[in-house]
């Protein structure tokens, strides 16, 4: 696994084959008018299925294929408007389009200034640096417009980026410059992996990767003699090659659980305390809570075991078990997607500090280890550029995933991270490269949302329903319609991204739109500088290649490395990053916390006064939780088939669905109690909505859980209903939208309280890939 990968030449079988890379795996592929053929790099050992979600996806007729404006709009002009979601849409042609939009944009600037305007917060769209729809949105509005108002932080990571550095220090430090596969497979002996580390979701990083190595390194460490333990409701967050032992665990309660262990550790002694003194701040604040002084309950192993559902003395055994060995915590993204998400990231650091193992080779804490291939990787020696942003003249911002608050509640005040910020009055959102109503939560209240601007506009390559939802569409290539460098610095493959297919309809990159959109507004040389995509391209490659040249390596030109089809990058030494640092010499490299320690427990965190989020790491009763009307937990996590929504519609991705229905899981004793068979299609509701699904009953899920996977598109069984039940399968229906807490105001899709049903009426169609209806 240490040796570097190898340049592949590709002299492929077809002469249209070209080198390609999506956010889970380079590939060849080329194009018949048709279909798409696509072959794995040979360079990768555990390709992804997920790259056949290409080959139907081209010709789809769920392609977005000529610009399009939403009846009500174009007759009415913009304003709130409730038959967002639910209207025809006309076809105009490009002219028409553009000059719509830079109207629009115009007169919001000037009427109501920047702070009207949002652009488009989040999303993933396509592996490639240049045609990263959301840089080229945010440059667009920054360059041309003068800025918008912007979004911090992500769903992926919204509670651990702003405890984190509280704590230990920036989250990249932790997640991404940390302890590596190689490390794992060579010194760990026990891996405590919180919400596991499902290999389905290392099929992933964003800007691409090249090589799938976790399941052979789980394997390897497994068959050393490490010990790998999945605390989790689903069995398979590990893979059967780490031989794990699966501790079924309630959702939302392992900050109870990391307590109990912490308490075993202290009352037996078996701390290390020496640790505790010399790198660490605040242990004496945090002790007194986990023994009750502070409010009277002891965390012991009793305790812990009434909150988490598990057996005492497991709790304790495994404590035990623990002391004295090479130790590395996990905990996985999926834990802060949830009520008081700060908790288990902030605890899993103090676990491993209690034991002694941060910093050492295998051992430690890395968080998100294992939930995207980013994690456990070296990083590239050389820097890999970005298409600039610009400069954003605007102040006022939002965490992401409190979109639906900000159109809302415009003018009110909300707390973040110790700071007092207003929502601003935004008016006009223009998206590009994300799918709301696949990422936030409460996706009725979503619709209320989005219906009180005066004017949505997205660029789509498909009818999502975000596009459905919006007045002006424009459509946009696919990333196989286009040329790209793809990219990461956690992967030492640069691809040159050959384009495979002409685009479909009038499809336009996302570059070519914005360039023509700046020049109706005056300022086309600011946003491009005089160069075509396949200049940029040239300009983003030359800053690797500088680097390159510096260091005295294989620095071909950007034609060479073009017709090659890709560029193997050095890498940094596996050193351990900034905790190994501290730990060897503590003095010379403090970390960039207020003490220059492991926070065990923080004075800033504290001075900020929230109930919900307190000086040191805590159990803090979540209120969403099962009730006699909503008796089960709903996961609703990555899905294995796709990334998120993207190209739900593809091969692989329908192949998975039953009935053309997403797959929930649910225990067998909850499916007999409520007479569901295999197969069966269930309705899954609580107070915000309901959702069809396909069950799949397995006892790879612990009783009282019911596990639904993110990403089915949103199919309103009437798209007029104020609270429309969705045919297909999509979680958000049900989650709540409301932040982790008053300090990060994270997302917390991941856990919420439901009931489930068989559902015995006529099985609605889907029709979520239609186009929708075209008016005059
Ligand atoms: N309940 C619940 N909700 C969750 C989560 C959860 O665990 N539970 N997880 C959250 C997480 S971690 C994440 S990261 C988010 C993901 O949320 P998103 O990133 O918004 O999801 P994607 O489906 O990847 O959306 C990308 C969109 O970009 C479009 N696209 C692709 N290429 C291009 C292009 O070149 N140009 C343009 N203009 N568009 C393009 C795709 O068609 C797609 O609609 O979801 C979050 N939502
Ligand atoms: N195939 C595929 N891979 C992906 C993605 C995708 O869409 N598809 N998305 C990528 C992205 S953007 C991100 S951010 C990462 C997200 O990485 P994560 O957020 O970690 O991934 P999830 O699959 O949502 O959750 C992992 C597991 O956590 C468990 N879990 C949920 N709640 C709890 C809890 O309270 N306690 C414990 N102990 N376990 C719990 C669930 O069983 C779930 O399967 O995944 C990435 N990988
Ligand atoms: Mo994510």
């Amino acid at each position: 696994m240490a040796s570097a990968p190898r340049s592949h030449s590709f002299v492929a079988p077809g002469a249209a084959e070209g080198p390609h890379s999506s956010h889970w795996g380079t590939f060849f592929a080329s194009f018949d008018g048709h279909h798409v053929k696509v072959r794995p790099h040979p360079g990768d050992p555990d390709p992804s299925p997920l790259i056949n979600n290409f080959t139907n996806a081209l010709r789809h007729t769920a392609r977005v294929t000529a610009p399009m404006v939403r009846r009500g709009w174009l007759s009415r002009g913009p304003g709130a408007d409730r038959a967002r979601g639910n209207d025809t849409f006309v076809q105009v042609s490009w002219d028409e389009a553009l000059d719509l939009v830079a109207r629009e944009l115009q007169r919001q600037r000037d009427t109501y200034g920047l702070e009207s305007i949002f652009g488009g917060s989040y999303g993933w769209s396509s592996a490639g640096r240049f045609h990263h729809a959301q840089s080229q949105v945010h440059r667009f509005l920054n360059t041309v417009l003068g800025g918008y108002v912007r979004s911090v932080n992500n769903y992926s990571a919204g509670a651990s980026a702003v405890i984190m550095p509280h704590v230990l220090g920036p989250l990249d430090a932790v997640a991404r410059r940390n302890v590596t596969w190689e490390q794992i497979v060579e010194h760990t002996e026990v891996v405590l992996a919180f919400g596991g580390m499902a290999v389905r979701n290392t099929q992933v990083a964003s800007g691409g990767i090249s090589r799938h190595i976790e399941r052979d390194a789980m394997g390897r460490a497994a068959r050393r003699g490490c010990r790998f333990i999945c605390v989790s409701p689903l069995r398979e967050d590990l893979p059967e090659e780490a031989q794990p032992r699966w501790l079924p665990v309630r959702p939302g309660t392992d900050t109870a659980l990391m307590l109990g262990l912490l308490h075993v550790l202290v009352s037996e002694n078996l701390h290390d305390c020496e640790f505790l003194a010399r790198y660490c701040d605040g242990w004496e604040n945090f002790q007194a809570y986990l023994s009750g002084q502070t409010d009277g309950q002891p965390k012991d192993a009793s305790w812990a075991a009434g909150v988490t559902g598990l057996v005492e003395n497991d709790i304790i055994a495994l404590a035990r078990s623990l002391a004295s060995k090479r130790v590395l915590v996990v905990v996985s993204h999926s834990l802060q997607r949830a009520e008081h998400g700060e908790q288990p990231v902030w605890l899993g650091v103090v676990l491993a500090a209690a034991l002694g193992q941060l910093g050492l080779p295998g051992g430690g804490y890395n968080y998100a280890l294992g939930t995207l291939a980013h994690y456990g990787k070296r990083n590239n020696a050389v820097p890999i550029a970005a298409f600039p942003q610009g400069r954003n003249s605007v102040d006022a911002y939002i965490p992401v995933a409190r979109i639906a608050d900000m159109l809302l509640h415009p003018g009110e005040t909300f707390d973040y991270n110790g700071q007092r910020l207003r929502y601003p009055h935004v008016r006009l959102a223009y998206w590009a490269g994300g799918n709301p109503f696949h990422h936030h939560q409460d996706l009725t209240r979503l619709r209320e949302a989005f219906r009180t601007l005066d004017t949505f506009i997205v660029h789509e390559c498909v009818w999502t329903a975000t596009a459905r939802h919006a007045d002006i569409v424009l459509p946009c290539t696919m990333t196989l319609e286009r040329e790209d460098i793809g990219a990461t610095p956690t992967d030492p493959l640069m691809v040159a991204m050959h384009r495979i297919a002409p685009p479909v309809g009038q499809a336009r990159d996302d570059y070519e739109i914005f360039a023509d959109l700046a020049e109706r507004l005056g300022r086309r040389e600011a946003f491009t500088e005089g160069r075509s995509s396949r200049e940029w391209l040239r300009h983003i490659y030359e800053t690797t290649r500088a680097a390159l040249i510096e260091r005295g390596e294989d620095a071909p030109d950007f034609d060479t490395f073009w017709q090659r089809g890709e560029l193997v990058l050095p890498q940094s030494p596996d050193d351990g990053g900034m905790l190994r640092a501290f730990r060897q010499d503590p003095d010379q490299h403090p970390l960039p916390t207020p003490s220059g320690k492991v926070q065990i427990s923080s004075p800033t965190v504290a001075s900020f006064g929230y109930r919900d989020c307190l000086g040191y790491p805590a159990w803090i009763e979540p209120a969403d939780v099962p009730d006699n009307e909503h008796p089960l937990y709903l996961v609703a996590n990555q899905p294995a088939t796709r990334l998120h929504s993207q190209l739900d519609f593809g091969a692989h991705s329908a192949s998975c669905k039953r009935h053309g229905r997403e797959v929930c899981r649910v225990h067998p004793a909850d499916a007999l109690s409520r007479r569901i068979s295999d197969g069966d299609i269930v309705r899954l509701f609580n107070t915000r909505g309901a959702c069809l699904a396909a069950a799949h009953v397995t006892d790879s899920i612990m009783q009282g859980v019911v596990q639904l996977p993110t990403g089915a598109w949103f199919d309103p069984l009437d798209p007029a209903d104020e609270r429309p039940m969705c045919v297909h399968g999509n979680p958000n229906m049900l989650t709540r939208d409301v932040g982790t807490s008053s300090l990060a105001q994270g997302c917390t899709g991941q856990l919420t309280a439901v009931q489930l049903e068989r559902y015995d009426g006529p099985v609605p169609p889907i029709r979520a890939y239609e186009p929708p209806e075209l008016g005059t």
